[in-house]
């Protein structure tokens, strides 16, 4: 499990966990310097059962605001930090929206610097706490009382007493899906070479394998693993992994990029997606430029409504993001919206298509597409995204469903298999849980097909080919109606 600090500048977050972990996060001679946190810290730490709980410490700064979400992207715990003396401070507020907004749901608070007030205060401020909390998901989180620079802290063993048991009942993630890692870190290794490191957001990565360096789609092999801190044959979905990649120079590599397998992404320079706006601010006209974030990227994009003209604060309605140059992205991620001046956030949603169109955006049958593919992220299945796809849908579609119904197999009949699949390459490809579909007009077995390799049976060599599987634009291909399938039903 990933536990993310949150909170304004000072509050105490990077005393916290050194004083859960041991270790001092602020590691870089300029945070040393003037005593800050700049860039996001790591900690990781022993649990009983032999695994690792991981701690990211993120920078409070208000001009720091796009590290903290950066960081708190690949959580899955919040450590809400808010200092006794300040109280309820700005970036308590904006980290807290942004967690809100990225869908963490769990989290704790640490009511931190109690040594330096009074019982009064205290309450006062827990007060303030409980109704900043009240309307969102952490109503009920746990509030701990303590002071992180004191000495065996009866308040910080608490604090740690209570994430030890949540880690320790934390589910596991699912790591059935396509690999991807959004990178937040690259440093080179004496002797090692390049590593890139970031929560892995899905499926997992295996020594030796090849993935793809994403958007720019540069093929790298994994020569070692180091996930939650430890050397690794395997890195699994909700890991922080550190990949020590052949074959790339670290300038290649940079925050914001994914490490993928190179099936999962498609770049793009269109996301639609489903924005809302937190409560204040002006009206959002069309065109508006906005500071994305998603995953660990952060880029300029420009708004364009699907439904009506404009985006009132506290609305909430489907948008085009249309950014210079392509991104990467899947359904469901999260992103966050920041104002052309990069001061406030805005609001922030899920994705919905990434892989959106320039023309005939606003039609009905595009905006039913959208519907359907928020049906499917909400769990309701496939079988509204098949009545809205006659163009077929996206093997990163079927994956995104079957990972939504825990990992089984999926069961579509015949009919409503007949045409639905394609893939970016036009051509025949696995499915994660191990089935081929014939898609595109090529002949079927591809040349390269290995029946003794079913692992990586379906893909066709020239597909293997670097920048062919990554890169390049989705192609709209009509699926093949005759393909049987096999099965998937
Ligand atoms: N008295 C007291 N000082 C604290 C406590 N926690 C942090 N500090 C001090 O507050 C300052 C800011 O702490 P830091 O952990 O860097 O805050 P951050 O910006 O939220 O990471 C430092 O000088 C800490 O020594 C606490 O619980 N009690
Ligand atoms: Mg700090």
């Amino acid at each position: 499990m990933i536990i993310g600090t949150a909170g304004h500048i000072d509050h105490g977050k990077t005393s916290l966990v050194r004083a859960l972990t041991g270790v001092d996060t602020d590691r870089l001679k300029e945070e040393k310097l003037r005593g800050i946190s700049i860039e996001l810290g790591y900690a990781y730490t022993p649990l009983v059962d032999g695994e690792v709980l991981g701690f990211v410490d993120v920078p409070g700064h208000e001009r720091l605001v796009h590290t903290m979400v950066a960081g708190a992207g690949g959580i899955d715990y919040a450590l809400l930090v808010v200092a006794a003396d300040d109280g309820v401070m700005p970036q308590t507020r904006e980290h807290l929206a942004i967690l809100e907004l990225l869908g963490i749901a769990h989290g704790a608070v640490a009511l931190t610097k109690v040594d330096r007030v009074d019982d009064a205060r205290i309450r006062a401020v827990r007060a303030q706490i409980d109704a900043l909390l009240a309307p969102t998901a952490l109503s009920r989180a746990a509030l701990f009382p303590l002071a992180a620079t004191a000495l065996e802290d009866p308040g910080v063993a608490a604090l740690r007493a209570h994430l030890h048991a949540i880690a320790a009942n934390w589910p596991k993630h699912p790591e059935d899906g396509l690999f991807r890692l959004a990178i937040d870190r690259v440093f080179t290794l004496p002797g090692r070479g390049t590593v890139a490191a970031g929560t892995a957001r899905a499926g997992r990565v295996q020594v030796g394998d090849t993935i793809a360096v994403m958007p720019a789609g540069i093929e790298v092999r994994v020569r070692s693993i180091h996930a939650q801190n430890r050397d690794a044959g395997v890195g699994r979905a909700g890991e922080r992994c550190a990949l020590n990649l052949v074959g790339i120079d670290k300038t290649a590599l940079a925050r914001g990029g994914w490490l993928a397998d190179p099936r999962a992404l498609v770049p793009s320079t269109r996301l639609d997606v489903h924005l809302r706006r937190l409560a204040g601010g002006r009206v959002l006209a069309n065109r508006t430029p906005l500071h994305i974030h998603i995953g660990t990227a952060h880029r300029v994009a420009h708004l364009v409504c699907l439904e009506g003209n404009q985006l009132k604060a506290g609305a909430s309605a489907r948008v085009q993001l249309v950014f210079d140059a392509p991104i990467c992205a899947s359904p469901g991620d999260a992103f966050i919206a920041r104002d052309a001046e990069a001061r406030h956030t805005l609001g922030g949603g899920v994705v919905i298509d990434p892989g959106a169109p320039a023309r005939r955006r606003r039609s009905p049958e595009r905006l039913a597409r959208l519907d359907s593919i928020e049906r499917l992220l909400a769990g309701e299945g496939i079988e509204p995204l098949l009545r809205n796809a006659p163009q077929g849908i996206e093997m990163r579609e079927l994956v995104l469903a079957d990972r939504r119904r825990g990992g089984r197999t999926f069961r579509l009949s015949r009919g409503a298999l007949a045409g639905i699949v394609r893939t970016r390459h036009g051509c025949s490809a696995d499915l994660p849980w191990g089935t081929t579909r014939r898609t595109g007009n090529r002949p079927w077995p591809p040349a390269s097909h290995d029946p003794s390799d079913p692992g990586r049976r379906g893909l066709a060599r020239r597909d293997r080919r670097p920048g062919a599987a990554a890169g390049r634009p989705a192609q709209r291909t009509l699926a093949a109606s005759t393909g049987t399938s096999h099965h998937l039903e």
